[in-house]
C-alpha cells in the first residue's frame, strides 16, 4: 500500500503490467492521466490527431508485437471516433486496450448533459469488446487494469474497454498496486488431441489451415514442424499470412474471398486441420470442406469451434500449445502423404497463373513493392485494389508481418495502424498502402509522424475514385456513376505541408527506386502512384462459386 492519485494508480498499474507506449489524445477528464504520465519515463506517450488513430496504432502495435497496445481518450466523442478502430480489432482479434474517461461519478446516470456525456457508454462497446467495465473508487483502479489484462492475454485476443470518472483521479488514497500475473493457456482435450493426431497420421493428403488465431498464438515453429512431419501443404487466410513462410514448398498461399489456391486444394484433401480461422465462405464456394472429409479445428474461442461448418473434431485451445501436443502425439516421426513436391509446385503455379490473369497490372505493382523490402518488413494492406490483390499476391515471409483489417474492411485504417506497427518495431521497415478515398480519414497523423519521426512508407493509389464502387457502379449499376469520383489534393505537397516527405510519380514503373530511397528516409514518407480504376477480387466471380437465385 503507499499514498498516490487515481491517476498515479493508473499509469503505474499500466507499467506493473508491462505497458510501454499509450497512444493518446487529451482532454479535460484524462489531464490527470496526462499529468501522472509525466512522471512515468518507462512509458511513451504517442500523441496523435484523432482518437481513431489512437486505437488503430494500438492495434497495429499489438498486432505486430504480440503486446497488447494501450489507447486512451475522453469519454463521448473521443471514445465513440475511437470505435471504428475497436471494430476492426474485434474482426482481427487483436489485443486492446481503450481506457476512456468517463464524466464524474457522481453523474452516472443522471442524464444532466454534463460535458462529453453518453447516456451510458458501456453499452456503446459491449458489442465491440471482449469485455469492458469501470470503476468508481480509486483504490480499485489496479484491480480494473489488472482484470483487463487477464482478458487481453488469455483465450481468444479481443479488445477491452475500461473506464474511469475523471472525479476519482485526483483523489489521494492508500492504494495497493498489482503485479503482473502470467495466466496460463488452455490446452485441448488429451482424448480429442489424440483422436485428431490418429487422423492426421493416417491422412493420405493432410492439409493446414491457417487463420488469423495462429498470429495470435504465435505457433510458426509449430506449424513449420507439424507441416513437414505430416507432409501436409499449408494454406492461410489473409489474417494467417506468415504464420509458415510463403516461399517454404509447403506453402500454398492465402485463400481470399474464394480466389486462391482453395479450390486447387481443398477438394483433394481427405484430413483437413483448421486452426484460428472461422472458415466463413464468402462468397459461399463449392469447394468448402464437405462432410466426406475429416475436419479438425483448434480456435481459443469456444464458440467459434463448428459455428460456419460442423466439424469431426474441435479443440477449444490454444493454438500453439494444441499443435505441440499434437506433435508429442505424432512422436515427430514423419509420415510420408501422398502430396509429392511437383504437385505442389504445379498446384502454386496455378493459382498464380489465375491471378496473374486476372489482375496483371496489380501483381506487377505487388511484386515490385516485395523486391525491396526485407524479410521480416512489416505490409499494412489497404481497403484498395492493391490492398485485396496483395492478399493473394504479396508472399509474407515472417509471422506478424502482414496485416489486414480482417471482415471489417474498414476504409482508412491502414496509415494509423502502419505507424502503430513502427513505434512497436523501430528496426523493421514499415509499409502502408492505401486507396485516394482511404488516406483521406486519417492524413492529419502525418503530423503524429513527423512528431515522432516515424519511418512508415505509404504507397497511395490514386485513381481519383473510391475506385471499389466506382467499380460496382461501373459493372452492377451499368455506368450509372454517382458518388464515387473524388476531387483529391496534391498528396506531395499537402505531406511536405506537414514536414513529412512527399513523392508525386508519372507511373507505377517509377515504384521500386522511389520505394528504395523512401525506406531509408529519417521519417515518414509518402509516395503517390497513379493509377486507373481496376476490379477487385470480391467483384470477380472465384472457381466453384455458389450463386443464389
Ligand atoms: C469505413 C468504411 N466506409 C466505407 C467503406 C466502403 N468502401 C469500401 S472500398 C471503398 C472505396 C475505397 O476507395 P479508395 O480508398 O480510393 O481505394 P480504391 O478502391 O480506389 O482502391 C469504399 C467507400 C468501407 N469499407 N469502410
Amino acid at each position: 500500500m503507499a499514498k498516490m492519485t487515481g491517476a498515479q494508480a493508473l499509469t503505474r498499474s499500466l507499467v506493473r503490467e508491462g505497458v510501454e507506449v499509450v497512444f493518446a489524445l487529451p482532454g479535460v477528464q484524462i489531464m490527470e492521466a496526462f499529468n501522472a504520465l509525466y512522471d512515468e519515463p518507462s512509458l511513451r506517450l504517442v500523441l496523435v490527431r484523432h482518437e481513431q488513430s489512437a486505437a488503430y496504432m494500438a492495434d497495429g502495435y499489438a498486432r505486430t508485437t504480440g503486446k497488447p497496445g494501450v489507447a486512451m481518450v475522453v469519454p463521448g466523442p473521443g471514445a465513440l471516433n475511437a470505435t471504428a478502430a475497436l471494430g476492426t480489432a474485434f474482426a482481427s482479434s487483436s489485443p486492446v486496450m481503450l481506457i476512456s474517461g468517463q464524466i464524474e461519478s457522481y453523474n452516472l446516470g443522471v442524464n444532466r448533459g454534463a460535458l462529453h456525456e453518453i447516456g451510458e457508454q458501456l453499452d456503446v462497446f459491449k458489442h465491440l469488446t471482449k469485455w469492458c467495465d469501470r470503476t468508481t473508487e480509486s483504490s480499485e483502479i489496479p484491480t480494473l487494469v489488472h482484470r483487463a489484462m487477464e482478458q487481453l492475454t488469455t483465450g481468444r485476443p479481443r479488445p477491452v474497454e475500461i473506464e474511469v470518472p475523471w472525479d476519482i483521479l485526483p483523489n489521494q488514497t492508500e492504494i495497493e498496486l498489482l503485479e503482473q500475473e502470467v495466466h496460463p493457456k488452455r490446452r485441448p482435450e488429451p482424448a480429442d488431441v489424440k483422436s485428431a493426431a490418429n487422423a492426421l497420421a493416417h491422412a493420405k493428403r493432410p492439409l493446414i489451415w491457417a487463420g488469423g488465431g495462429s498470429r495470435e498464438a504465435d505457433l510458426s515453429p509449430e506449424l513449420l514442424e507439424l507441416s513437414q512431419v505430416l507432409n501436409a501443404p499449408v494454406i492461410t487466410t489473409p489474417e494467417g499470412k506468415g504464420a509458415l513462410p510463403e516461399d517454404n514448398p509447403l506453402s500454398l498461399g492465402t485463400i481470399y474471398n474464394g480466389h486462391g489456391p482453395g479450390h486447387n486444394v481443398v477438394p483433394q484433401s481427405d484430413v483437413i486441420l483448421v486452426i484460428g480461422s472461422r472458415m466463413h465462405m464468402v462468397p459461399p464456394v463449392d469447394w468448402s470442406p464437405q462432410p466426406h472429409q475429416t475436419l479438425i479445428q483448434i480456435d481459443a474461442d469456444p464458440e467459434e469451434v463448428g459455428r460456419n461448418i460442423p466439424v469431426t473434431t474441435g479443440m477449444a485451445a490454444d493454438g500453439r500449445l494444441a499443435l505441440q501436443d499434437l506433435l508429442a502425439e505424432l512422436g515427430g516421426k514423419t509420415r510420408a502423404s501422398q502430396w509429392t513436391l511437383e504437385e505442389l509446385d504445379s498446384i502454386r503455379a496455378t493459382t498464380k497463373e489465375e491471378i496473374q490473369a486476372m489482375a496483371p497490372l496489380q501483381v506487377e505493382i505487388i511484386n515490385s513493392i516485395r523486391q525491396e523490402l526485407d524479410d521480416d518488413a512489416i505490409m499494412v494492406s489497404g481497403t484498395t485494389e492493391v490492398g485485396y490483390w496483395s492478399h493473394l499476391a504479396f508472399p509474407a515471409l515472417t509471422p506478424r508481418s502482414y496485416l489486414t483489417s480482417s471482415y471489417f474492411a474498414t476504409l482508412g485504417y491502414a496509415f494509423p495502424t502502419a505507424l502503430g506497427a513502427k513505434v512497436g518495431n523501430p528496426d523493421r521497415q514499415v509499409v502502408a498502402t492505401s486507396g485516394d478515398g482511404g488516406f483521406g480519414y486519417a492524413s492529419s497523423e502525418l503530423a503524429t509522424a513527423v512528431q515522432e519521426r516515424l519511418n512508415v512508407v505509404t504507397i497511395l493509389f490514386n485513381n481519383e475514385s473510391f475506385g471499389a464502387s466506382y467499380a460496382d457502379q461501373e459493372n452492377r449499376f451499368g455506368g450509372r456513376v454517382i458518388g464515387t469520383r473524388i476531387h483529391n489534393p496534391d498528396y506531395a505537397k499537402l505531406a511536405e505541408s506537414y514536414g513529412a516527405e512527399g513523392i508525386k510519380l508519372s507511373g507505377h514503373q517509377d515504384l521500386r527506386p522511389a520505394l528504395r530511397d523512401a525506406l531509408k528516409a529519417d521519417g515518414p514518407v509518402l509516395i503517390e502512384v497513379p493509377i486507373p480504376n481496376l476490379v477487385p477480387p470480391f467483384q470477380i466471380p472465384p472457381p466453384g462459386m455458389i450463386r443464389h437465385t
